[in-house]
């Protein structure tokens, strides 16, 4: 068998991974998923001795830990001497919606329709700024959108493009939020804020904010937890994890991703097969994009190539000072500590995902970003309603950095402000309306 590096801090799924490797996936519960929601009760040390056994945790409330187990790991359980109890398998018990939610069964976050509508509102609303791009069809026949945010440049010249994208996993929904809140804050800040229009002025700014739109609507309707797309994989289980689907040393190994349709992290037969990732790429070589961050949670976490391997990348070096300045203007906005490096090394190896297909094929900065909580006893994948702004408040300032940066760096050199070394200039620093700036003086990246 393989043997798993991870680390202390885990994103969730890293207990799928671990669970890939030891081999444990049990026989399919009902047609649509093959794992039902436990609890156990709290006690000192038992996340992270459930951790260490590969559970899949959601969340730990009022004196349990709420997990999701197959028949095998039920039994790994019971051989442990864990008591546990059923709780609501299919659909979500109250508990697990997010606090304070008031209108229908995903509150505050956006459904499918629900993006569909506020999307083209702001292109109405902003016609000059905001166009819609309708990249194509997922599996169940949904649209996937990008947004593009942009002021035409004088003479048609090419801008720098930065794409933001969301939801590859269907119970993140937190990620949908945080690249949607970023095109409505910069159109609703154009005409205001001179630095935000410099912004949109200097780049074209695409947002895909639901990748997965057939997974996030089965997570609304029918059941919370699911994290893949909808295809019937024809042997009684469902879903692709689109994470793992695309091209760049695609099943390199089982680490971190399965061959088994069964499993959380099931990569498909080819890469590619799924429309959701073909799309993503045929959108993506149709443009110039020159960075790019994908939205998950939760681990609090900024990540950048490789993810197949812990070889460090040959842009290491640069992904790493770019994300440790994102790291630094979203701590200084509320607070909270996100912790960067390379995927593979900071949480897991595994093979497939978007950032290392992205960078591995144009050498472009791709990031994935793990949105808080950081763990189970913050709220696992169930942020409160009233954290929305917040969350998306602390990653505004990177975003508009990551933004600049694709400006500085890619404009000819004296559009970009560039000394003739190629270090940036001073150039002129952005500031938030609440003063925080996310260009720092004489800080290039090289
Ligand atoms: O496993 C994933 O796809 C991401 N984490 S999540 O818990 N949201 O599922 C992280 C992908 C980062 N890439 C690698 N570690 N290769
Ligand atoms: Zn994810």
């Amino acid at each position: 068998m393989k043997k798993f590096r991870i680390s202390a801090r885990l994103a969730p799924i890293a207990l799928l991974a671990l669970a890939v490797g030891l081999g444990l996936g049990g026989p399919s519960h009902g047609p649509d998923f093959h794992t039902r929601v436990l609890s156990v009760l709290s006690a000192p040390g038992r996340v992270v001795e459930l951790r260490r056994r590969g559970f899949d945790l959601l969340a730990e409330w009022e004196g349990k830990i709420y997990l999701l187990a197959s028949d095998a790991e039920t039994s790994a359980l019971q051989a442990a001497g864990i008591a546990w109890a059923p709780e609501d398998g299919r659909l979500p018990a109250a508990r697990f919606r997010p606090e304070g939610m008031q209108t229908g069964l995903n509150g505050a976050y956006h459904s499918y329709k629900e993006l569909e509508k506020d999307i083209f509102g702001l292109q109405k609303q902003y016609p000059e700024l905001a166009r819609v791009f309708d990249m194509g069809l997922s599996l169940e026949k949904r649209h996937i959108y990008a947004l593009e945010i942009s002021a035409q440049s004088a003479g048609g010249q090419a801008k720098p493009e930065v794409l933001f994208l969301g939801c590859h996993h269907a119970r993140e929904w937190i990620s949908v939020e945080v690249p949607f809140q970023l095109g409505k804050y910069l159109l609703e800040n154009y005409a205001l804020d001179p630095d935000v229009r410099r912004l949109v002025d200097g780049a074209a700014i695409w947002i895909i904010p639901l990748v997965n739109p057939d997974g996030l609507e089965y997570s609304i309707q029918s059941y919370r937890y699911w994290r893949k797309n909808r295809r019937d994989n024809g042997d009684g289980s469902f879903g692709i994890d689109i994470n793992r689907n695309y091209g760049y040393q695609w099943g390199v190994d089982n680490t971190g991703s399965s061959p088994d349709p069964n499993s959380e992290v099931y990569r498909g037969p080819a890469a590619f097969s799924e429309p959701e990732t073909r799309l993503v790429r045929d959108f993506f070589l149709s443009r110039s994009i020159r960075a790019l961050i994908s939205y998950h949670s939760f681990a609090q976490s900024i990540l950048f190539p490789w993810g197949y391997t812990t070889q460090p990348a040959e842009k290491d070096g640069e992904m790493a000072v770019i994300a440790a300045r994102m790291a630094a203007l979203i701590q200084a906005v509320n607070g909270r500590t996100y912790i960067h490096g390379e995927s593979s090394r900071d949480i897991y190896v595994t093979n497939g995902d978007l950032a290392d297909w992205a960078y591995g094929n144009t050498g472009i900065p791709a990031y994935t970003i793990e949105l808080p909580p950081l763990d189970e006893i913050h709220g696992g994948f169930f942020n409160a309603e009233a954290d929305i702004a917040s969350i998306f408040g602390e990653n505004l300032p990177a975003m508009l950095y990551l933004i600049d940066w694709s400006i500085q760096n890619t404009q000819p050199e004296a559009a970009a402000g560039k000394d003739r070394s190629g270090r940036e200039k001073s150039g002129r620093p952005g500031r938030l309306p609440g003063g925080v700036r996310w260009t720092i003086p004489g800080e290039g990246i090289q």
